[in-house]
């Protein structure tokens, strides 16, 4: 393509394309040319949202130069590309990553305050693109972040919601949601008007016969409505490469709305068509491993799979390619289940549109997907009725039931003896109505499947997938342990940190390789360096402390252990056994004589997190947290020996002020629960320690830092089966110092006990799922052993150090090669200039 278009043309483009600002002369000009054009300000009306419009647009011009370079040398260069479906992409804020990535931040901040702006008033000016619930949507981001940092040919694919999770007030107590519109004035996104795709519902499917006898599906009528593309520029840190990310909005097919009806004078039924369109990609589903199985969930997920498929064979088409060559070109990764249908939509593009044989086709299907699953949580796994697949998707539906007919006559063949393992792993499970396993789809259509955590992909292979194991063989399961970036998490969230560990490694390399953090291990006995350490972290600590201050009123110490839990609310992840640990020492404290408080070791308990707004059991942890902290933190007799407090709220920005800012953050949920987590690694990458149970990644965190800086409790995740089986069977008796936090509740302490009672009685009355009690004294003790630790500061400190320089292998770098040396066989691209 390139070699056909004329040197003179080619000539006056070269000369007249857009240049890049280089240093902060050039930010200056570009930054007060936008507010005085673009946004139509001045220096006597530029407020400090203005000011980041400003900042963000000149920004966004240099990425948009790169971005385009990028688009161009991928296309041309016509090398295998990584498409990431996720229904979630949790990004938080763009601008001062976007500085950060290409190396201008200073040159901004000393422009900004030329022209009279501090640089952290005009970041915080950003709201957080938050299209997503927890780890699995920031997990999406993370991974656009080392695609593009590792010169990776990838592009993701989302829904533009217009509403993205609820922001979260705390009132009375309790949790309200306010609706998160934040679309208006958000410069990141391109919309692609030109880019459309118009997808298919409900109708039905006609069989014909063609003249050479072979049988045509034809999906006839039905409703249509209109997909268009927004792009989303995604840098790299110190390189060229700027990825996309194209989110579709839904609108009714026919444009602004039906002008036949409008015209017919059914004004209102016009535009009620419009808005049921648009209720397709309005709001992000507020569930974290929760699926509920509503027909708008199922519509999204078509639309958005539908859409993204048609794009993509779009774009293959016009390398005039054979088909076979489909897996050599593109690699799927599906970010769990809720991206299944894609692989159905493939299948259905290659047979019933582009006239594929079933064999054919579904090789290249296999070929091209890979499926991550993220949860073993049984309330998590998708599952679709048979009626409703019917009703909005018949030809899909079908593709569905051939697609285990096939597979169940090759187990068949496979195990002619064993009975049951045909049902057992059947893509419909027989109940009423039927249902469609998507887990199982996603595995039959993939070539490799894995999980997010050494535990978690072992729970997978022996228990949830085992059959699929026996008939697949291992090699197509694995694992791959979650990460981070350390650019956000690190760089981005803890600047002074990220300089202390530059200057003593000699340089910023390690944001590109985490490895290289091993090297700051020599230092743990360098008297500065420990006492520069050990500052940041009081810096931290003061700015958290800030934020706290501003937020709720509350002075808390900064001398005081910070001890955090902040991640969705979920009762498997058991903030209730947390607040009942408060509880505890509360009763504790209040038990002593003058004397002994003076032992005590000063802490402020903090808590942050939103539940899902149909979770009610969620909804009263975070009711009693609440509750707690207003008669704890009044009380007298305790004074700055504890403080709980809860912040409201949490999403990403308010993640890199947290983080940095713990002493010791906790990750406790019940053995064999947590896929991975992933805050884990971003407290002790930020010089925090942490309490933690045997589950999901705290078990390689463990193995990677070493036993002695971890403080672990709890029973093991082989023992958990065993346990809730004796509880079952009436086989329980309450841990006595639990017994005392409940009686505490019991006799309305901390108001009316009937709040409560519900959460008490999971616990007492109804098998204790959770294992609360069970682990209840071992979590009691583990934090008398943390207060004992943080009272010798200089072995803490060292700790610490030591944790942190042995963090390296949790880069969501080494993650993302692994995924393209072992799943999506893609090799980097760098960007020429
Ligand atoms: C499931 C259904 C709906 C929405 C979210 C989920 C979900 C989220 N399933 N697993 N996750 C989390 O994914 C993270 C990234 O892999 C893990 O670190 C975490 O342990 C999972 O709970």
């Amino acid at each position: 393509v390139e070699a056909t278009i004329p040197e003179p043309l080619r000539e006056a483009w070269r000369k007249h394309s857009a240049n890049e600002f280089t240093n902060k002369e050039e930010f200056e000009t570009e930054l007060v040319r936008h507010i005085e054009t673009t946004l139509a300000r001045s220096l006597y009306n530029c407020d400090e949202l203005a000011a980041y419009s400003g900042t963000a647009l000149a920004f966004r011009d240099r990425l948009i130069i790169e971005w385009n370079k990028t688009q161009q040398r991928q296309t041309f260069t016509d090398q295998k590309r990584v498409y990431y479906l996720s229904l979630e992409f949790l990004m938080g804020r763009a601008l001062d990553n976007a500085m950060l990535n290409v190396g201008m931040k200073d040159a901004a901040r000393e422009g900004l305050a030329d022209l009279g702006f501090r640089i952290e008033d005009v970041i915080n000016q950003e709201h957080d693109a938050a299209l997503g619930n927890g780890g699995l949507g920031r997990l999406a981001a993370c991974f656009l972040d080392s695609m593009a940092t590792l010169n990776y040919p990838a592009w993701g694919y989302g829904l533009r919601y217009r509403y993205g999770i609820f922001k979260q007030e705390i009132v009375n107590g309790y949790q309200v949601e306010i609706p998160d519109y934040w679309l208006d004035n958000n410069p990141w996104e391109f919309p692609r008007h030109e880019i459309t795709v118009d997808i298919q519902f409900y109708g039905n499917v006609k069989k014909y016969q063609d003249e050479n006898g072979k049988i045509i599906h034809s999906w006839e009528d039905g409703e249509v409505v209109q997909a268009t593309a927004y792009d989303v520029p995604i840098p790299g840190y110190g390189t060229k490469t700027t990825n996309n990310l194209r989110l579709w909005s839904s609108k009714a097919s026919s444009g602004e709305f039906d002008f036949q009806k409008f015209n017919a004078g059914d004004y209102e039924s016009a535009v009620a068509d419009q808005q049921n369109a648009e209720t397709i990609s309005a709001v992000l589903y507020p569930n974290d491993n929760l699926e509920r199985g509503k027909e708008l969930r199922l519509k999204q997920q078509y639309f958005w799979c539908a859409a993204s498929l048609f794009d993509i064979v779009r774009r293959f088409k016009k390398t005039k390619r054979a088909w076979n060559e489909f897996p050599e070109q593109i690699a799927i990764q599906l970010n769990d289940t809720h991206p299944t249908l894609a692989i159905v939509e493939l299948q259905r593009i290659l047979i019933d549109k582009e006239g594929l044989e079933w064999d054919e086709a579904w090789s290249i299907v296999t070929k091209t997907f890979s499926y991550t699953n993220h949860t073993v949580l049984p309330e998590a796994l998708e599952k679709w009725s048979v009626p409703l697949l019917q009703n909005l998707l018949p030809r899909h539906l079908q593709i569905i039931y051939e697609v285990n007919l096939f597979f169940l006559q090759s187990v068949e063949k496979r195990f002619p003896k064993d009975r049951d393992i045909l049902s057992r792993v059947s893509i419909i499970e027989e109940s009423h109505p039927k249902m469609v396993r998507m887990a199982y789809l996603a595995i039959i259509g993939s070539h490799k499947v894995n999980g997010v955590a050494e535990l978690h992909s072992d729970l997978l292979k022996t228990t949830l997938f085992k059959d699929f194991v026996e008939i697949y063989g291992p090699d197509r399961f694995m694992n791959v342990t979650n990460g981070i970036t350390p650019r956000r998490w690190l760089h981005q969230a803890n600047p002074r940190l990220s300089a202390l560990i530059a200057e003593k490694l000699g340089s910023y390399d390690f944001l590109k390789d985490l490895t290289l953090l091993d090297k700051i291990e020599a230092f743990v006995d360098d008297k500065a360096f420990r006492e520069e350490w050990s500052t940041i972290k009081r810096e931290n600590k003061l700015r958290l402390a800030k934020h706290i201050k501003s937020t709720t009123g509350f002075d808390v110490n900064p001398n005081a252990l910070f001890d955090v839990q902040v991640k969705r609310i979920h009762e498997y992840k058991r903030q209730q056994l947390n607040i009942f640990g408060v509880i505890h020492r509360y009763l504790s404290i209040k038990a002593m004589s003058d004397e002994e408080k003076k032992k005590v070791v000063p802490r402020v308990s903090i808590f942050g997190g939103k539940a899902a707004p149909g979770y009610w059991m969620a909804k009263t942890i975070i009711h009693l947290i609440n509750k707690v902290a207003e008669v704890v933190n009044k009380d007298p007799e305790i004074g700055d020996l504890l403080k709980v407090i809860f912040i409201e709220d949490y999403n990403v920005s308010k993640a890199e002020i947290i983080c940095p800012a713990s002493d010791i953050s906790e990750h406790i949920s019940t053995a064999g629960t947590e896929g991975s987590g992933t805050s884990n690694m971003k407290f002790v990458l930020n010089g925090g320690l942490i309490i933690g149970t045997c589950d999901g990644a705290n078990i390689e965190i463990t193995r990677e830092i070493g036993e002695q800086n971890i403080f672990l409790f709890g029973n093991l995740s082989e023992d958990v089966e065993d346990l809730r089986h004796r509880h079952f069977y009436g086989d329980f008796k309450l841990d006595p110092q639990l017994e005392r936090v409940f009686d505490a509740i019991k006799s309305n302490t901390f108001g009316d006990q009937g709040d409560f009672s519900a959460l008490t009685a999971s616990i007492e009355e109804h098998g204790d799922y959770y294992l609360v009690s069970d682990d209840f004294n071992s979590y009691i003790t583990t934090h008398e052993m943390v207060d004992e630790a943080f009272q010798n500061q200089e072995e803490w400190l060292a700790k610490s150090i030591t944790s942190v320089a042995r963090m390296g292998f949790f880069s969501m770098d080494r993650v993302t090669n692994e995924y393209a040396d072992s799943i999506w066989n893609v090799e980097p691209l760098p960007v020429r200039d």
